[in-house]
């Protein structure tokens, strides 16, 4: 094959290679170490010598000639390659963005903090602990003893190995007396499980639970404190609470809770928690001395609360998470 063919078929082919790789396969075949130009060149030895040194200056010539159109086309190829790369990244700085949507506390957060804050308003300290527990924080030093039908299977979740979810946040103000002398003046809000699930049940829902000792602690104080919190925490100044004999363990004597809802005239009544003061018992088991200090205690669920202020009727949907529901507390 003479040079100029050569030439013109390493332009043609050049031409048609379409990427990096493809190029170097056809570069090969024109100066690669058998390459055509590369055979030009081993047969000069062949060629008497006054021949020689003009047809090894035409073939460098060409070779010169290859190698640039090779040194073009591999810079058309990286530039296409660039802008197809370009192309494929590019980013319509245009666009409107989307839309950040703004989220909002859970009404079950909600309703703890406004708890939290207006007990904290009379000199009540926020407590917690941990919500798995054992048989003496959740039972025994509450005064509830072995045989109790709380502790039954069908109540409580049990751990392997004995421990239990707590029932009640009871447990976090033995753990407080433990650690603390009188006067002492807490809340524990938090999370509790128990074995029941229907409309107004949940395996876990929250409770708040308040304790006040010291040496002169009244049922009267226990009424005050307890009304004072409803009609702050509904802003329902005419709010009237009564307290109905009942039993707890934990305390005696022992009351339900029942506050007064709706029109006056309606006379209704909702039973909002539990309350009492201190049993001796409980006070024994933690080491404060009960013929020096009284205190009482009260419960609620934080559920129960927050379904009262913001009406809603169904305890599930707390638990469900759907947003349209979640939406209207933000
Ligand atoms: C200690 C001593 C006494 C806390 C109390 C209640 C009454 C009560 C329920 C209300 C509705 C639980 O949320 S609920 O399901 N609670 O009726 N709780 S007295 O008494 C205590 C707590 C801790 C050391």
């Amino acid at each position: 094959m003479n040079l100029d063919e050569i030439l013109k078929d390493a332009e043609r082919e050049f031409a048609i290679a379409g990427n990096l790789p493809v190029l170097d396969q056809v570069k090969a075949r024109y100066i690669g170490k058998s390459g055509a130009i590369t055979e030009q060149m081993k047969g000069l030895a062949a060629l008497p010598v006054d021949q020689r040194k003009t047809m090894g200056a035409r073939i460098n010539q060409i070779k010169d000639q290859v190698e640039a159109l090779l040194k073009a086309r591999r810079e058309a190829i990286q530039a296409e390659e660039l802008g197809r790369q370009l192309a494929a990244e590019s980013l319509d700085v245009t666009l409107p963005g989307r839309g950040v949507g703004v989220g909002g506390l859970h009404p079950v957060s909600r309703t703890l903090a406004r708890i939290e804050q207006l007990f904290a308003s009379i000199g009540f300290v926020v407590a917690d602990g941990p919500e798995i527990e054992t048989d003496f924080y959740n039972f025994t030093a509450l005064n509830i003893p072995d045989n109790h039908p709380a502790r039954a299977m069908h109540d409580t979740f049990y751990l392997d190995g004995g421990a239990l979810l707590r029932t009640h946040t009871s447990p976090v103000q033995v753990h407080y007396m433990q650690n603390k002398q009188p006067p002492l003046r807490i809340i524990a809000p938090g999370r509790v499980y128990r074995v029941d699930s229907d409309a107004t049940h949940s395996p876990m829902f929250h409770q708040v639970e308040g304790l006040w000792v010291d040496e002169q602690v009244s049922f009267a104080d226990l009424k005050g404190v307890v009304q004072d919190f409803l009609q702050r925490f509904f802003e329902r100044e005419e709010l009237r609470v009564r307290f109905r004999p009942s039993f707890f363990p934990f305390t005696e004597p022992s009351a339900e809770i029942d506050m007064s809802w709706g029109e006056a005239s309606e006379n209704r009544w909702l039973e909002i928690g539990g309350c009492g003061m201190v049993h001796p018992n409980v006070f024994g088991h933690v080491g404060i001395d009960p013929e020096r200090y009284q205190g009482f205690a009260f419960g609620m669920g934080v559920e129960r609360l927050a379904m009262l202020r913001y009406g809603v009727d169904d305890l599930r949907l707390f638990f469900e998470n759907d947003v349209r529901f979640l939406k209207q507390f933000a």
